[in-house]
């Protein structure tokens, strides 16, 4: 019997980690929560099915290098069980065209220590995508005595969880940048809802992001149910689509966090750190002037990376600026062609899930 789960925080060195699958992906129908978050130009409004095959093959591909890239660096690989998600999801409460992929695991697994929680997504589409990953969880109860295999409580998703006539087409992005910083998002609060993408780990402290998909209910679920934790709701007006926090602040290394320029962090929730001595530095703009075709994400997947310790970090090989700022700040950046997987959810931090980082959890800010 060995410990195999184990993570504190995303820069401590990795030696297992969950990466990602496209079989089976399906843009999913509109609903009322996936709506607000496809831009308004988007190629992927009013689209919705399997993702053509050819795309399923090349994002596969980019999951299989980065896999391999972690393999040739004792990083253990493990894969989810790929589900046909062009099936309607029926629940006593709502009916769902289809499902939508097991990419990118970060939004549905919060790994805190010895716990890997799967998570309460908003999205009707995703609310069983965590199936793909059961047969993992499985196999780590059965070999670590100390692992602990959750579920958050299952949001219901009734028409009562979402905001009526909240998404319309004819808002401006300056709209919606006034809607991000009066904290006014599509979810209502009549129950707790959050990605695990949304919160930050940094050991003794959660910073988790308010927006699309996290509300305030789940902050007051954190509080509650990890009471030794400081949990900080935190928010970033410059974000028209406020979705999911690492594109936006990205811890590399105890003390140095990299910050979306476009989404700063506000004077008042900067303290903690500054306080802490730690610097907050703005990313190095995204190579790249538009997103890949069908995706949802914004061009700052360029500074979405895998920290793999202190020192080495995996970056998207096109993104040239961000491989030149990681130099710059001490890193040993690591090239991995990644983007023909980002439409499928997201860059190389999105499309894994720590399993196993070295290190406890620490008191960044005492
Ligand atoms: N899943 C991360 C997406 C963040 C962004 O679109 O900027």
């Amino acid at each position: 019997m060995t410990k195999i789960v184990n993570s504190w925080n995303d820069f401590d060195p990795l030696k297992r980690v969950i990466v990602g699958k496209a079989d089976f992906s399906v843009i999913p129908d509109e609903e009322p929560a996936t709506s607000e978050k496809v831009p308004v130009d988007s190629e992927m409004r009013g689209m919705w099915g399997p993702r053509p095959t050819e795309t399923v093959e090349k994002a596969n591909e980019a999951l299989d290098r980065l896999a391999k890239e972690l393999e040739s660096r004792g990083v253990i690989v493990d894969r989810p069980t790929p589900i046909q998600w062009n099936q309607a999801m029926i629940t006593p409460d709502f009916r769902a065209q289809s499902g939508m992929t097991q990419m990118p695991p970060r939004d549905i697994l919060l790994t805190m220590g010895n716990e890997i929680m799967a998570s309460a997504n908003s999205f009707r589409c995703r609310y069983f995508e965590y199936l793909a990953y059961w047969p993992l969880m499985n196999q780590y109860f059965e070999e670590d005595p100390e692992f602990l295999w959750t579920q958050a409580p299952r949001p219901r998703l009734t028409d009562k969880s979402y905001k009526h006539n909240y998404y319309d087409e004819k808002i401006s992005i300056e709209e919606r940048l006034e809607r991000t910083a009066n904290l006014d998002f599509v979810t209502t609060e009549v129950e707790p809802m959050w990605d695990a993408a949304d919160v930050l780990r940094l050991g003794k402290d959660l910073f988790i992001q308010h927006g699309l998909t996290t509300n305030r209910k789940a902050m007051e679920w954190f509080k509650r149910y990890y009471p030794e934790h400081r949990v900080h709701a935190v928010n970033f007006p410059g974000d028209p689509y406020p979705i999911h926090i690492d594109a936006t602040f990205v811890p590399l290394r105890p003390g140095l966090i990299i910050n979306n320029p476009e989404r700063r962090l506000p004077e008042a929730q900067r303290k903690i750190f500054e306080a802490n001595d730690w610097q907050i530095v703005d990313a190095a703009q995204p190579a790249h002037t538009e997103p890949p075709p069908l995706c949802y994400s914004s061009v700052w997947l360029s500074m979405n990376c895998l920290v793999l310790d202190h020192k080495n970090v995996i970056v998207e090989a096109s993104e040239v600026n961000q491989l030149e700022q990681m130099e710059k700040l001490g890193m040993n950046p690591i090239p991995v062609d990644f983007r023909d997987a980002y439409a499928f959810g997201g860059g190389l931090h999105c499309s894994t899930a720590d399993v196993y980082r070295e290190g406890s959890m620490e008191d960044y800010f005492p």
